[in-house]
């Protein structure tokens, strides 16, 4: 079935913020924010805009009636600057005025003066200065410093990724509007009504209650939501609070690249230990994560790439240790995976790094490593693993050894372009790693014209999260999808919600939704039993809108059902609630449970590079994918694809550069790069590999939102190899993104040293 959204969407006619109506006396905002990185904010002079056409009020700091606070995690991160200013981009005023156009004239007459302060744009640069955002964190199994004392070889080295900017295609924005008593309604564009719901709370102090936070669907969040939709809700509710009208702030791209977080950069320090037999024996790990310029998501974000630093692999001794750094950046935030990619992208490196040490194909030291059921993650979870099942069938169904021996034959024949195959398996732990967050709740009222209406706490933001759920309305009461509607997140309708998130939200709000109609489905089994007259409501039915009794079909319809219990008084509406059961995880210790369990899967990429331009195409991705038991293959492949396609993005062409004044070069899409329809491989091909397991997502399906772009990991080592084909002589240093860039200087490596550049 396909995404019930497809076609509002192709006709446009799908609702997101900027479509809202606007209500008379709707003022427009505009940031002020900081041009600086670091200094004390000595000065801010709205003498002259306050005096622009159209200018209503300017609002700084001292405004505020509630907290100047929005850190979620740590209260580190002022709404508006201070003292000082930590980015650029941080929102130091805020002008409300009549039209956007006057608004954003009116904040280019700001005037600040601010004293310059060291600006450190380096995670290890703050590392050395031991500017941390929270205390270190560790994993530890077995005694790795032991373990490489045994080893035949031990290799270390290091392995930079760099950061990687959301580029939803719906850039961030809020709409708040006054309600009587004091109150207000805020639309948003966030994957966390709550979230919103809290920060706009603390900044005006009204009391959760008198705030209804509500979303229509977003045209993408991929994490940048899940967070930093707060700051301009919070914006635009102060606007409505000091002015007692509607405030709209839609940020231009421009403004949203350069004032909001992005995926975190990362540096490490790994070292690996094999044996004779390529076993690894030992890995110790060391992560510098460029946190930004306050917590944000950080912390959990760093624990996400300790989580997965092993990947899909076993390895008895593990020491990890990671470091969220404060550097003078946009405090950096949720992106799909959540800092499990660049946990992985450094275990790939060390095990490339070894392969082509020792002269192996890295597939060897993979296969040989990949973790089996009963092994132990460094979390202490036992895996319950498809890793090898997900490797074999990929192997039997697209044949690796083939496709590595067509590349050889090709670089055989050709100097100038160079194919380069590289196997990338997966591993990514479903649960929000902090347990207390894996709960949601549901809303379905069964209408007396027999239609269903079902709200939760999961945002549509493109990924089909509410096509799932009306398909599991319509599963229970064996109704057509039509007959049920799927309505706005809503803070009044739906209390205190994790965000859309962790991949988690069809399985969480899915749930809930199954209990909430189950309910009511017992209480019409329970009257329609008198009307067929059945001996037991066990014997009744529903299917297809008909009552049956012990499986023979009787005259009763559900229409008909419904309104006989409006009638008997017998609630038509139920609120439920759905938590997961069995997991657990102890920071004391580091040691738990904490994943409901894991996606696996086994992507085989090739590249080609052209050894004169240092341009290159990825051609394939065929993969082995575990869906558990898929719930809609339609919006699932779409999800694969998609991720696919931004993770090989990522890795490859996609490239955030901060300048070191902490200025954001790659502000614009003229200078960042993302793929466009040439750079999806021509081929990506998966097959599905049903799995059935206890204590999956709903209706035995795995989650699917994050892990397929972590097969993008392995277009780098395509091109890597493809690199190694043409300039066997160099080893390119683990420095993702590479692009076109980096693989020509790599492919030249001893010229460029020759020319000293
Ligand atoms: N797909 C689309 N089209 N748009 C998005 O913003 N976000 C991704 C993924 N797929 C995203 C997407 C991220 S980061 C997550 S966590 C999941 O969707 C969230 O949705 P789910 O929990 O329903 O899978
Ligand atoms: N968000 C979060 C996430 O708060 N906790 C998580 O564990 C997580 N994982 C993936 C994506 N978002
Ligand atoms: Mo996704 S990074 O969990 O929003």
């Amino acid at each position: 079935m396909k995404n019930l959204d497809s076609k509002s969407h192709v006709r446009g006619e799908s609702i997101y913020l900027d479509d809202i109506p606007l209500i008379q006396e709707t003022l427009y905002a505009c940031v002020y924010d900081s041009t600086v990185a670091h200094g004390k904010l000595k000065n801010v002079d709205v003498s002259e805009a306050e005096k622009a056409k159209g200018v209503v009020k300017i609002i700084t700091a001292k405004d505020l009636i509630g907290e100047n606070q929005i850190g979620g995690i740590l209260p580190d991160e002022p709404l508006f600057a201070d003292e000082e200013v930590h980015f650029q981009g941080m929102p130091i005023a805020l002008v409300l005025a009549e039209t956007e156009e006057q608004a954003r004239s009116a904040a280019k007459k700001i005037k600040t003066e601010i004293e310059l302060l060291e600006i450190v744009t380096d995670p290890r640069v703050a590392f050395a200065k031991n500017d941390l955002i929270v205390p270190p964190k560790h994993f530890k199994l077995g005694d790795a410093d032991k373990a490489f004392k045994t080893c035949a070889y031990v290799f270390e080295g290091r392995a930079d990724i760099n950061g990687q900017e959301h580029l939803y295609i719906e850039t961030q924005g809020a709409y708040a509007v006054p309600t009587e008593q004091g109150g207000m309604r805020v639309y948003s564009s966030t994957q966390g009504p709550t979230a919103v719901q809290r920060c706009v709370s603390r900044v005006t102090a009204l009391p959760m209650h008198q705030i209804e936070v509500d979303v229509t669907r977003l045209g993408g969040g991929f994490g940048g939501k899940e967070d930093q939709a707060n700051a301009w809700a919070a914006l635009c509710a102060v606007g409505t609070q000091l002015t007692k009208r509607p405030v709209k702030y839609a940020l231009h791209r421009m403004e949203d690249m350069r004032m909001t977080g992005k995926r975190h950069p990362y540096s490490a320090d790994y070292k690996i230990g094999l044996n004779k037999d390529l076993k690894i024996a030992a890995y110790e790990v060391v992560f510098y994560q460029n946190a930004g310029a306050s917590a944000d998501l950080s912390p959990p974000v760093l624990e996400r790439t300790l989580f997965h630093c092993t990947n899909a692999y076993f390895i008895p001794n593990v020491t990890a240790t990671a470091h969220s750094c404060r550097t003078n950046l946009p405090p950096n935030t949720a992106f799909r995976g959540f800092g499990g990619p660049q946990g992985m992208f450094v275990i790939e490196s060390a095990i490339a790094h070894a392969a082509e040490a020792l002269n192996v194909s890295a597939s060897e030291i993979q296969r040989k490593n990949l973790i089996g059921d009963g092994d132990e993650f460094p979390y202490g979870q036992i895996a319950e693993s498809e890793a090898i099942t997900t490797w074999t069938q990929a192997d039997a169904k697209f044949d690796f050894a083939k496709l590595q021996k067509k590349a050889d034959e090709f670089n055989a024949e050709n100097k100038f372009f160079k194919k380069g195959v590289a196997l990338m398996p997966i591993c990514f732990g479903i649960s929000f790693t902090k347990t207390p967050m894996n709960q949601a709740r549901s809303l379905v009222h069964v209408y007396t014209d027999g239609s269903v209406a079902v709200s939760t706490g999961a945002v549509e933001m493109g990924q089909g999260v509410n096509t799932k759920i009306a398909q599991v309305a319509a599963r229970i009461f064996s109704l057509p999808i039509e007959r049920i509607k799927i309505h706005t997140t809503n803070t009044l309708r739906i209390a205190n919600t994790s965000p859309t998130a962790a991949s988690a939200a069809a399985d969480l709000n899915g749930h809930a939704t199954q209990i909430a109609c189950e309910t009511i489905l017992q209480r019409l089994k329970d009257v329609a039993k008198d009307l067929v007259e059945a001996q037991s409501a066990d014997d009744v039915s529903i299917e297809n809108g008909f009552v049956f009794r012990k499986g023979e079909s009787t005259d009763l319809d559900w229409l008909t059902l419904v309104n006989e219990c409006h009638m008997q008084r017998v609630s038509l509406s139920e609120h439920a609630h759905y938590a997961t059961q069995g997991i657990h995880f102890d920071w004391s210790t580091a040691k738990g449970h904490p994943f409901a369990y894991h996606v696996y899967g086994t992507a085989v990429v090739g590249a080609t590079v052209d050894c004169l331009r240092g341009i290159y195409t990825v051609d394939f991705v065929k993969a082995c994918h575990d869906f558990g038991s898929s719930m809609n293959t339609s919006v699932d492949y779409g999800q694969i694809e998609g991720g696919i396609v931004q993770g090989i993005g990522w890795l490859t062409m996609e490239e955030v550069v901060y300048d070191e004044s902490g200025r954001l070069r790659s502000n614009a899409l003229s200078t960042y790069k993302i793929p466009d329809i040439y750079s999806v491989p021509k081929t990506i091909e998966f097959i599905p590999l049903e799995t059935t397991r206890e204590s999956l997502a709903i209706f035995n399906s795995k989650a699917v939102g994050e892990p397929p772009l972590m097969y993008g990991i392995g277009a780098y080592f395509a091109i890597r190899n493809a690199v190694r084909a043409f300039n066997s002589e160099n080893s390119p240093a683990f420095d993702a993104p590479f692009t076109p860039e980096r693989v020509l200087m790599n492919l030249y490596s001893e010229t460029v040293k020759k020319m000293k550049v």
